[in-house]
């Protein structure tokens, strides 16, 4: 068993970036996935770090994802961009539609980008996050398949449907938040049967709909929305947009076609993005400014703000390293000699 180890932020990405390399990714999908998997190490964010390494590769080799389908701009000018990811994962149909979603939105106010036919396992913070470096507020969302029982339900329905904002800031970094609609991403009660931790109450339902902290009885069973009935609304409103509205899958549906939770599931996503200075133009005050004012507001009364944990791991990581513990280390070689 490996000690501890650190690692620099490039060490770590040529190491992922190589995993998929070796395991046939092209190498325009092999380099998108490792900037994101390795942005959630680089940012604290375990759920969604190298931890998915496994399950990308799980579904590369079931068949699932295309290795090498080169994503399509659909763009005819309007507020409505489409990119079709032809079955590949979604990081690299999202890095081609990026720029024009931002250069859209400063044009028109207001614009969308539609990702159709993508396999989706990634945190949406990086993606909010490249809009904002590109001066617009972004919203993103996708379903997933069903594991969340809609409130009041007791079978999984809904997806964990992520949901993402990002605000720019002038000389500091975004704010951006970004979570599940569930009360907690799946990976993360993954970690907790890895860790044999016991989930904390009001996460999830057993196989019979009793409440449960088992890892274990929660996988089989099913996962809730935060909130009650508002998460399970707003997850409903991202099954509707991202999934109905835009002419992709429902996270039932995508369960359907994939026939397993054990591997990342294909549908589509949705992200809006919005130019501030065009929505206040003519109104009084500079809409940055007055953002500013709001979260001096929030942050004075002893709140954080969204991201802030995240900005202050990157900070820290960027500075001495990414820190894997020995389990990590072990599995990252493991992936490594496949
Ligand atoms: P968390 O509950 O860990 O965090 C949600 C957000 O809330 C973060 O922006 C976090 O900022 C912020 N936050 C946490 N605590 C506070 C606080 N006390 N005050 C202010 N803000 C706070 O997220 P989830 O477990 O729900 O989701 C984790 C990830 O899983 C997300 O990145 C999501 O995109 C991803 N996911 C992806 C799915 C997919 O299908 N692709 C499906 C489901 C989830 P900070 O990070 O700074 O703590
Ligand atoms: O953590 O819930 C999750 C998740 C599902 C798909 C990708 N991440």
């Amino acid at each position: 068993m490996n000690e501890t180890v650190v690692l620099s932020i490039e060490a770590l990405s040529g190491r992922v970036e190589a995993i998929f390399r070796k395991a046939g990714l092209s190498s325009t999908h092999a380099a998108a996935l490792s900037r994101v998997i390795v942005a959630g190490e680089r940012d604290g964010c375990k759920s969604h770090g190298i931890y998915r390494i496994e399950g990308c590769l799980r579904t590369l080799k079931a068949g699932k994802v295309s290795a090498d389908a080169e994503p399509v701009l659909d763009d005819d000018g309007t507020a409505v961009l489409r990119v079709a990811a032809g079955g590949g994962f979604s990081c690299a149909a999202f890095e081609l539609g990026a720029p024009i979603l931002a250069e859209r939105a400063k044009r028109l106010g207001l614009a969308a980008l539609v990702i159709n036919d993508c396999t989706h396992f990634s945190a949406l913070w990086p993606e909010v996050e490249v809009l904002t470096g590109m001066g617009v507020a972004a919203l993103a969302m996708c379903p997933s398949y069903s594991t969340v029982a809609p409130a009041g339900g007791t079978r999984p329905l809904l997806g964990t449907n992520p949901m993402a904002f990002g605000w720019p800031r002038r000389g500091q970094p975004p704010y951006v938040f970004d979570f599940a609609t569930s009360v907690a991403a799946r990976g993360e009660i993954e970690l907790h049967r890895r860790a044999g931790r016991p989930l904390p109450e009001g996460w999830a339902l057993d196989a019979e709909g009793r409440p449960t902290t088992g890892p274990e009885a929660a996988l089989a069973g099913a996962m809730l929305p935060f909130g009650g009935h508002k998460g399970s609304a707003i997850s409903t409103m991202i099954e509707l947009l991202a999934g109905a509205m835009i002419g992709d899958l429902t996270s039932s549906e995508a369960l359907d076609v994939l026939g397993s939770t054990a591997l990342a599931p294909r549908h589509g996503e949705l992200i809006l993005a919005f130019s501030p200075e065009r929505f206040a133009a003519g109104r009084p005050g500079d809409p940055f400014q007055r953002a500013e004012t709001l979260f001096e507001a929030i942050v004075g009364q002893g709140a954080r703000l969204p991201s802030q944990r995240r900005f202050a791991a990157r900070r820290r990581t960027m500075a001495e390293g990414i820190a894997l513990t020995a389990a990590e280390a072990d599995q990252l070689q493991r992936l490594e000699a496949l």
